[in-house]
């Protein structure tokens, strides 16, 4: 297969209706290698380039010692810009989500150094000003990611759990959520991940990642979509305002979320 991220992906009903059950699903053969090089490359080089980590990893905080993070790579190069707003991820989003569209929130870069530690466990949506739980996140490994490089690990059916909902990535966070979650008995799935192999989890679905203890980096990229409909929430807590201002500035409690950070990316 070539580079492709533009033809559906065939998703069928059974795995629609376990992503709505479990709050995540990893899909296998989503991209290609030709694709994954092709993007990857300029997203590593962005990362690298961008990225504002100047310590060495003992000096770092938990979250710091997690990864490299560098946000909103499409508005820097044409080329992320394609990827971060191809079809085929996009529509999969859409039909995961059951809605008629989806418009991306924003972008990350995620790099789990060798010798990088673990992604605390937390709720993605604690950051987010969105009105509804119509968001998901595709985590986008650029290389296989083997069990000793961190692969993202997920609690099945966790998305209608309040507890830890207040709980940013923290050393509280993985502490109290995972406690959380072994005592009412979640399922923590944390396979490897092939290469091409995509994972996409709900807002409020809880997940974590263990320590990269590997000798090459855990490259990922991951896109943020919410449903094309979303509207900002009246009650905004100051971490969501930070975002609300830096991913849709100008709009407001209430609105429809469609500022020029926020393309429309598929739509029935
Ligand atoms: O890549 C990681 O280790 C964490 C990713 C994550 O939490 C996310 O994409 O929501």
């Amino acid at each position: 297969m070539g580079i492709d991220i533009t033809t559906p992906y065939r998703l069928d009903p059974t795995q629609i209706e376990r992503f709505a059950r479990d709050g995540f699903i990893k899909l296998k053969h989503v991209l290609s290698a030709a694709t994954l090089a092709h993007y990857g490359a300029e997203i590593t080089r962005l990362t690298l380039a961008l990225n504002t980590q100047g310590r060495p990893l003992q000096e770092r905080s938990t979250y710091d010692r997690a990864f490299l993070q560098v946000m909103n790579l499409w508005e820097h190069s044409a080329l992320i810009k394609a990827f971060v707003l191809g079809p085929r991820l996009g529509r999969i989003a859409a039909e995961l989500l059951q809605v008629d569209g989806v418009r991306l929130y924003h972008d990350q870069s995620l790099y789990k150094e060798p010798g990088g530690g673990i992604t605390p466990a937390h709720a993605d949506q604690y950051y987010w000003p969105l009105a509804s739980d119509r968001t998901v996140t595709a985590w986008i490994p650029l290389q296989a990611v083997p069990a000793d490089m961190g692969p993202l690990g997920f609690y099945a059916r966790s998305q209608s759990v309040q507890f830890g909902r207040d709980l940013g990535i923290s050393d509280e966070s993985e502490q109290k959520i995972s406690a959380n979650m072994a005592r009412h008995g979640f399922a923590f799935e944390c396979g490897a991940f092939d290469l091409g192999e995509v994972s996409f989890h709900l807002g409020w679905t809880f997940h974590k990642a263990g320590p990269n203890t590997g000798t090459r980096p855990r490259a990922v990229m991951t896109v943020i979509y919410m449903d094309a409909q979303m509207r900002m929430s009246n009650s905004l807590s100051a971490a969501q305002r930070n975002d609300a201002a830096q991913w849709c500035p100008g709009a407001m409690p209430g609105d429809l979320i469609a500022t020029p950070k926020n393309p429309l990316v598929w739509a029935a």
